[in-house]
């Protein structure tokens, strides 16, 4: 997935960058014969190297892309007016845990948040999608699953629970 959005953002700079070439190159041809290169040529290639570089920089790390294999607690989890239905009721603290969020009703938000209430991570609930969110639990203790996505009178009750235990 991330290769795949790293060539298609690479193919449209490329794509976007090419009447902006061959403005300059125009532009190039109307002068006189030995004329010294136009500075706003060297303008046009470093915003493009610019646009390469920081395109390689900040895609390396695609913040979307999932992890998967070894290592990885995956944990399903389908939301409901108005209960949440979690296949684990413990996940290893300092493991990346993968949450696969669907619903078959209406879209519902889930969010994790520790004891003290702090939310730690959300994400929405759809139906006929199943969305991804991964996070790593450092401490272990006690974590609710609510909603936060009004979805009707018992929205409020939508809370769940689990457990980070550690290793
Ligand atoms: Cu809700």
């Amino acid at each position: 997935m991330q290769s795949t959005v790293l060539v298609v953002t690479l193919i449209l700079m490329v794509v976007v960058a090419c009447p902006f070439v061959m403005a300059v190159h125009a532009a190039d041809g109307e002068e006189a014969p030995g004329a010294v290169e136009p500075r706003r040529n060297k303008l046009i290639w470093g915003l493009v190297a610019a646009g390469i570089v920081i395109t390689l920089a900040s895609l390396r790390e695609w913040p979307h892309a999932i992890a998967a294999g070894e290592g990885v607690v995956q944990v399903n989890a389908t939301g409901g007016q108005w209960s949440w239905e979690i296949d684990t009721q413990e996940v290893p603290a300092g493991k990346t845990v993968v949450f696969n969020l669907h619903t078959e009703d209406v879209n519902h938000g889930f969010g994790v948040v520790d004891s003290s209430g702090a939310l730690l991570l959300q994400t929405q609930a759809m139906p006929g999608y199943v969305n991804k969110v991964q996070y790593v639990f450092d401490k272990p203790g006690d974590y609710r699953v609510i909603c936060l996505e009004f979805c009707g009178v018992g929205h409020h009750i939508m809370i769940d629970e689990f457990k980070v235990v550690s290793q």
